[in-house]
């Protein structure tokens, strides 16, 4: 890619993120970027801050060698000292100091981005800390997002309808026959330091189901009593569920004979042909072994995603090597929920399995661990800290990932018992 094309990319993927940036931190009165909404989550204008912090420390101090602008306000924006929960108490610069430090970052950005060259080390090369940067904001717009679903109070956000779907004609499942497959990238510009490298895996055959488990079969499991039978559920899951008294998704209620949800300050009859949102690890496993299947493994999901079985490479995504567009996945917050099962048929993997990419974030069966030859890369923070039993594998990004911080290798991860996350799961079984 040239010079020019990358710099441009730059600019658009810093640009798109700043505006949802904006959008997030604007649509509801400043008093409530200073509260917290829920003690899972920063109060918003912490987050605003430290998306314009980590720009600073990254585009203009490590790449542009700059001095700091506000060196003491460092430590209140490291997410490593100060947990989520006591985030409010720290002394926070107020929403109008936040967006001023955010924009004067960005100001200087944007003539670090049009004077340096984007070559002569990996922190530079093809523009990768300006992509990281613009994939950090959009990762913290994800998180400012779940703060608004957890937000009480009335609607603050709007967006259009998904496009329909239905699962009419399209198989449950799908075999992926046996064979090896490539895994993470090498190539990938943009591609953070736990996507690498490229690897090959030996997977043995087995069948994927062909969309995301829907709100119907979720609340079939419901219905059997699938929350009060100890038989489906991993020892911790079942006591997360019985101290909580947890007896289905997050948001969900029961009124009047169905179900209900709080949906973004709008409380809605649950969509039966929606992928469920929502639910932990814990849920995803326990549904599973109640279908008499299983979560698939990070490897299989990917395999599921990127494997070509006729030229036998990985694709950058399941539809081929080029970007997400609007026809291929529900991506970037376009609309505020994931699309029914069996939507996007433009976005469908070869062997046809169906959003893999977009609308829910899908809990895998695989503990967050590196691939043989991970090196931390820029800061051990970002994934190596993480990495352990405790953290879930999480693919696929969901309605409210950019394309930018989303692509067939890009891996999330989560405690297991999390369930304000946007996700959701599909599953797998030997064959
Ligand atoms: C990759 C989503 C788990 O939000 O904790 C943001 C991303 N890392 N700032 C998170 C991240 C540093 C991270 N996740
Ligand atoms: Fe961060």
């Amino acid at each position: 890619m040239s010079d020019a094309v990358l710099r441009h990319r730059a600019l658009e993927a810093l640009t798109t993120a700043r505006a949802r940036t904006v959008l997030l931190t604007t649509c509801v009165d400043d008093d409530e970027l200073t509260t917290q909404h829920s003690p899972l989550m920063s109060p918003l204008v912490w987050d605003l801050a430290h998306i314009g912090n980590q720009e600073e420390q990254w585009l203009l101090r490590a790449v542009a060698g700059r001095e700091a602008i506000r060196p003491e306000i460092d430590s209140v924006y490291d997410a490593f000292e100060h947990p989520r929960a006591e985030r409010p108490s720290l002394p926070l610069l107020s929403p109008a100091e936040s967006r001023t430090y955010a924009s004067d970052v960005r100001g200087r950005v944007l003539d670090v981005l049009d004077r340096h060259p984007l070559h002569g080390g990996p922190l530079v090369d093809a523009g990768f800390a300006f992509g990281m940067i613009a994939q950090h904001e959009q990762q913290h717009d994800e998180t400012m997002l779940i703060t608004h679903q957890l937000r009480r109070g009335p609607a603050a956000l709007d967006a259009p309808e998904p496009p329909r779907g239905s699962t009419v004609g399209l198989p449950a499942e799908v075999l992926v026959p046996e064979g090896p497959f490539t895994m993470g990238t090498s190539t990938e510009p943009w591609a953070l330091d736990n996507e690498r490298p490229a690897h090959h895996r030996h997977l043995p055959a087995y069948f994927i189901d062909a969309t995301p488990v829907t709100n119907a079969a979720y609340q079939a499991f419901i219905a059997d009593g699938g929350y009060t039978d100890e038989r489906w559920w991993a020892p911790d899951g079942w006591d997360q569920i019985r101290r909580h008294g947890i007896g289905a998704p997050l948001f969900w209620r029961r009124e009047g004979g169905q179900w209900l949800r709080r949906r973004f300050g709008v409380t809605e009859p649950v969509p039966e042909d929606e992928p469920v949102l929502h639910v932990s690890w814990y849920e995803a496993d326990a549904y599973a072994r109640w279908a008499g299947r299983r979560l698939p493994t990070e490897a299989e999901w990917e395999k599921a995603a990127r494997h070509d079985p006729v030229s036998g490479r990985s694709r950058r995504y399941p539809w081929g090597d080029e970007d997400p567009a609007p026809d291929r996945a529900n991506l970037g917050q376009r609309h505020l929920r994931p699309a029914p099962a069996g939507a996007y048929p433009q976005g469908a993997s070869p062997l046809g399995v169906r959003q893999l990419i977009g609308d829910v974030w899908e809990w895998t069966s695989s503990d967050f661990l590196p691939y043989p030859g991970f090196a931390a890369f820029p800061y051990r923070e970002y994934s190596e800290v993480f990495f352990g039993p405790e953290h879930k594998v999480l693919r696929g990004g969901s309605f409210a990932v950019d394309p930018v911080a989303c692509r067939g290798t890009f891996r999330n991860w989560d405690l297991p018992v999390r369930r304000q996350i946007f996700s959701g799961f599909r599953t797998a079984r030997d064959v």
